[in-house]
């Protein structure tokens, strides 16, 4: 599967949501279930990574959801052990506005060969933690973008754009208290021709609805799956508000 020109040609018709596991908070089987109930909430991909992972759940994750769940599954690597050849695609992402050169081109390099071997998809994304940037913004030795600063955020997406990345992810950080503003999704869109992706702190299909009139492509839910007795109804609500 193709799937940068799968996601471009859905994003021609609507907005996307994908859903976020964390192979360390749940079995391979939990996470199977989980992606089983989203993908009939018309969730459109799932994405598999976290900011600690250990790569034999990871492997056995992934697997399992390719198995049994007919969406596109995506990794989302918090470090060089966030590599599974059983996935579709990798988002090869830079840590753009880190201050330690290890997240923004040395872990790529260390994992690049593995790449080439697996024959993974490579998405080349720029990834910028806005503030409060939580644990990824920690580990990934971030220097968070002010959320009023939209004009860095621009910045640092027109520079990503420049480098022949084809994808930002805007992330406040798994669990935030508030989601990227709205000025800042809206100018980024404006001013780049990336696809931007937004996450951290999305709960309500407000959130989303606001989010995605600003322009954003893809919209990124994690902890709403973790923190919801009822997952189907939790992530339709979001869907339709995404895909309208
Ligand atoms: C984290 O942006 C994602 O990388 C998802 O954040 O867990 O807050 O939905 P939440």
């Amino acid at each position: 599967m193709q799937v940068e020109k799968y996601l471009n040609d859905i994003l021609k018709d609507h907005k996307l949501h994908f859903t976020l596991i964390d192979p360390d908070e749940q079995t391979p089987q939990e996470a199977v279930d989980v992606a089983q109930m989203v993908k009939k909430a018309n969730s459109d991909a799932i994405l598999v990574g976290g900011s600690i992972t250990n790569q034999e759940e990871l492997d056995k994750t992934v697997k399992a959801l390719k198995d049994n769940v007919d969406l596109p599954v995506i990794l989302f690597p918090g470090n060089v052990n966030g590599v599974s050849k059983h996935a579709d695609a990798i988002l090869f992402m830079s840590l753009l506005n880190s201050t330690n050169p290890y997240w923004i081109t040395g872990a790529q390099a260390l994992s690049a060969p593995s790449m080439l071997k697996m024959n993974l998809e490579t998405i080349p994304m720029g990834y910028l933690i806005i503030e409060p940037g939580g644990t990824v913004g920690w580990v990934g030795d971030a220097k968070p973008i002010p959320r009023n600063k939209s004009d860095l955020a621009v910045a640092y997406a027109l520079a990503a754009q420049y480098m022949g990345m084809r994808v930002i992810y805007l992330e406040a950080g798994s669990g935030a208290n508030e989601h990227i503003s709205v000025e800042m999704v809206a100018k980024v869109k404006k001013l780049t021709n990336l696809m931007v992706i937004v996450g951290g702190g999305i709960r309500t299909p407000e959130d989303a609805s606001k989010i995605k009139e600003a322009g954003a492509d893809i919209i990124i839910t994690g902890t709403v799956v973790e923190e919801t007795p009822d997952v189907y109804n939790k992530i339709k609500e979001l869907t339709d508000a995404i895909h309208q």
